[in-house]
């Protein structure tokens, strides 16, 4: 018999609500979901692919355990008690810092993941933390904390209402957008120039999101903070700077001003790219707009000036008075997790990084977790506090962090390694256990996170819809366990142990007085019955949280039930203002300077300094690509090699590179041979490989994946090139030298 399923696409940060029509458990068809109160239909290639995941012969059914160096199958039961001798083994004879942990991207989409795999890593006590975030957002992490007071109070750009919106490095019409939560990028922006407003994108390439915009800057690699800084004072010098409302609770104004003077249009345009006057220009129509937003993304945050260029990003969103004012840059009120809808601007707490270092490197913390671009020397750098054994949660960092080669060289050598994953891929092949999860398609859905930055206040959760084995646990049930089995618990304690803790620990530290409607912890733990695990304590969030019942305070608000019964969302309109209210900085306003970034200041100083001759190799995505995962969907992978070296003809002529043919790219990392793709949508001086790629690697299980396997883009990613207030990973502008293979 057919039916109906509504749920929203966990696999990337659009979150499009999907019509699913199932017969029996196998999937006929997935459609956008018109109903759907944010995406209203909008769906992408990669939408469809969920029934493909879920019945791909090679996702992982059974958990996998290595004898002789060949995977068996092998019962939960018997995973968990190899894992219990060998990790206690491991930790007693060398403390607890000899694990590592790399979680990986899909861990934002997950809601089992998102709220046990904090106390799970504080269960293992480890301070070898790492996650795919320092090859990614950590920058935007750290100014959105030291500026408003919390890593996921970032503003985000409200392209519903703006006139005027300035992206750089963001390439949403193939990546549908990140960290700014919004399906249908193409029709946004649209709307945006459709309502006479103007799209400038800043990038190298002349993206696809390029091509549908009013104007194109082919920016330098590496370059956006010194452009953004000429921007912020050109500002100053022509008196264009007008806070409005913000300059009420706005610190660091004039410190802003004197540490960026020595960058002018005139003064980078050699280094950016861009031409002095069309600078000064942006910046007045920056000014001049009624509306204006400005937007950074990866091309900004993985480069060798993350945090600056980031930092600087919401400066000039401050300066021209566009933070927190509709069309500006806003503040998202999501219904459940968010730090800046708890507590008060008044118990704002200082932000520090570098609590703890990394041993071999020196590399400071940020937000607990060191970078991952010295995971591998960690792993293979003799002496006390070596990590000898690793947990990877739904991570892939063979083919996704820097010096790839070395990693795959480091996970090889460690002396026990459990990966909770779906495929044996590049990274999961080095596990001793590999404890497999349910499908996209058997379990819940609500994004914790990425409704925190979204473009609208919406909220919705999907239900699973296809029943998963009995013997295979909840993917937050294996988490738990590990942290039982960490904390010494044998390993038949029930994962349920765990949940109670985590549960109740998050009850008690509630304000309950003003949110649970003065019902004590055990009276909420009552009122929270029967539901168990994430649905617990998501119930727990959303009746606490700004749209809430409140426990009865508020009869009408949210529930996890009522959010149920909606099954197509709930829409709480559009982004309203926030601040200052959901400032949680130590001051209670907008930091405008913060230390941290103003000590990088004279590193940006100096860039104006170096020799540009060199030619650069920066990143880029494509629509049916997610990172290193779907390359096993067969009709992901129709059409032609989409892994090849972009090449300006220039280049190509001066390097003596022709189409089709393979060149040989060497960086002071390592050296690949990728098949040349001549186009003049790249800024000459520059070239491009996507990452992902890479899956002919021995013992590789991705039938489909491995006969398209391309080359892994990030052996040429040198591990000792950081952005320095957070170390992460420069994974765009890394100098090559190119010769034909
Ligand atoms: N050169 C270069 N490198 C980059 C980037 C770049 O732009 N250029 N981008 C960086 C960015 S932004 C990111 S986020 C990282 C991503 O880095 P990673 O997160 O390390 O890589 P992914 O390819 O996303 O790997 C996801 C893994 O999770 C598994 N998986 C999928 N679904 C589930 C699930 O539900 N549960 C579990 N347990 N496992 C699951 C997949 O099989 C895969 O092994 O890559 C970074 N690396
Ligand atoms: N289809 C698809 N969608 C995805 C993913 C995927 O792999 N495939 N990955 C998901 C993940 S994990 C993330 S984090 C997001 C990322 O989402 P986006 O940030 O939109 O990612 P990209 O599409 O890589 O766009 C980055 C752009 O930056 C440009 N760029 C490179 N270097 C520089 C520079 O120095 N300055 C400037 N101004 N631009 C530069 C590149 O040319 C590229 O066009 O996408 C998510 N969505
Ligand atoms: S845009 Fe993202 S969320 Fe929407 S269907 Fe595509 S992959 Fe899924
Ligand atoms: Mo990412």
């Amino acid at each position: 018999m057919e039916r109906i399923g509504i749920r929203t696409c966990p696999l990337c940060e659009a979150g499009c609500g999907l019509k699913i029509t199932m017969k029996d458990d196998h999937v006929v068809s997935i459609r956008g979901d018109e109903e759907d109160v944010f995406s209203h239909g909008f769906i992408c290639p990669k939408g469809t692919t969920l029934g493909a995941l879920h019945e791909d012969p090679d996702r992982i059914r059974t958990p996998l355990i290595k004898r002789n160096g060949a995977f068996v199958p092998a019962s939960f039961e018997e995973a968990f008690d190899l894992i219990a001798e060998r990790l206690t083994e491991l930790i007693s004879e060398h403390g607890r810092d000899c694990v590592g942990v790399y979680l990986g991207n899909p861990n934002a989409h997950n809601i089992d993941t998102m709220i046990y795999g904090k106390p799970f890593i504080k269960a293992l006590g480890t301070h070898n933390v790492f996650s795919a975030s320092t090859v990614d957002q950590r920058p935007k992490e750290l100014t959105s904390a030291l500026m408003f007071g919390g890593p996921l109070t970032a503003a985000v750009p409200d392209i519903d209402r703006t006139d005027y919106l300035l992206i750089l490095g963001a390439n949403p019409l193939e990546s549908n957008g990140s960290l700014a939560t919004a399906p249908d990028w193409p029709g946004r922006l649209q709307a945006i120039r459709k309502r006479g407003g103007k799209v400038v994108v800043v990038d190298p390439r002349r993206s696809r999101t390029a091509e549908v915009s009013d104007e194109h800057l082919a920016i330098k690699p590496g370059a956006d903070a010194l452009f953004l800084a000429a921007i912020a004072t050109t500002l100053y010098e022509e008196n264009l700077v007008s806070m409005g409302r913000l300059a009420e609770f706005t610190n660091g104004v004039t410190e802003t001003r004197d540490a960026l003077k020595p960058f002018t249009a005139e003064s980078t345009a050699t280094h950016t790219g861009i031409e002095a006057s069309v600078t000064r220009r942006i910046a007045r129509e920056l000014a001049s707009a009624q509306k204006a937003a400005v937007y950074g993304r990866i091309g900004t945050t993985t480069q060798r000036f993350g945090t600056l260029s980031s930092w600087l990003v919401d400066v000039i969103n401050v300066l021209t008075g566009n933070l927190d004012r509709p069309g500006g840059a806003m503040f998202t009120k999501a219904a459940a997790g968010a730090s800046n809808t708890r507590g008060s601007r008044e118990g704002g707490r200082e932000v520090r990084t570098g609590r703890f270092t990394s041993r071999v490197r020196g590399l400071k913390e940020t937000f607990g977790e060191l970078p991952v671009a010295t995971l591998a020397e960690e792993i293979l750098t003799e002496g006390p506090g070596q990590i000898k054994a690793m947990i990877t949660l739904a991570g892939n960092p063979v083919i996704s962090t820097p010096n790839a080669a070395i990693m795959d060289k480091a996970l090889e050598s460690l002396e026990f390694m459990i990966a909770i994953d779906i495929f044996v891929n590049e990274t999961t092949r080095h596990a001793d256990v590999i404890l497999p999860v349910p499908s996209v398609l058997e379990r819940s859905h609500y994004d914790l996170a990425l409704l925190q930055l979204a473009v609208r206040n919406v909220a919705n959760y999907s239900a699973p819809l296809v029943r998963k084995a009995e013997s295979q646990p909840h993917e937050w049930e294996i988490v738990a366990k590990l942290a039982l089995i960490a904390q010494g618990m044998p390993a038949s304690t029930e994962p349920s142990v765990a949940d109670e803790v985590v549960c109740r620990t998050l009850v008690e530290q509630a304000d309950l007085a003003s949110s649970a409607n003065g019902l004590n912890a055990d009276e909420v733990m009552k009122a929270l019955e029967p539901r168990v695990g994430p649905e617990r304590i998501l119930d727990f969030m959303l009746r606490t949280g700004p749209y809430g019942n409140h426990f009865g305070a508020n009869p009408d608000g949210l529930t996890l039930q009522k959010l149920m019964e909606n099954e197509h969302g709930i829409d709480f309109g559009a982004l309203e203002l926030r601040l200052p209210d959901a400032l949680r900085t130590a001051s209670g306003n907008i930091e405008l300077a913060p230390k941290i970034c103003l000590e990088d200041v004279p590193r940006l100083r100096a860039a104006l300094d170096e020799d540009l001759s060199a030619v650069v190799l920066v990143g880029r995505r494509h629509l049916r690509s997610n990172n290193s995962w779907l390359h096993n969907v067969p009709a992901m992978m129709k059409g032609k090699d989409r892994c090849t070296l972009h090449v300006h003809p220039d280049d190509a002529s001066r390097y003596g590179l022709k189409d089709g043919e393979l060149a040989t790219v060497k960086s002071k990392a390592g050296v690949v041979n990728a098949p040349v793709e001549i186009t003049e949508d790249i800024r000459p001086g520059v070239v491009s490989l996507p990452h992902g790629w890479g899956h002919d690697l021995d013992g590789v299980q991705l039938s489909v994946a491995s006969a398209h396997a391309g080359v892994n883009s990030n052996i040429l990613t040198d591990p000792n090139e950081l952005d320095a207030p957070t170390g992460n990973a420069v994974l765009n502008g890394i100098p090559v030298e190119l010769t034909p293979a």
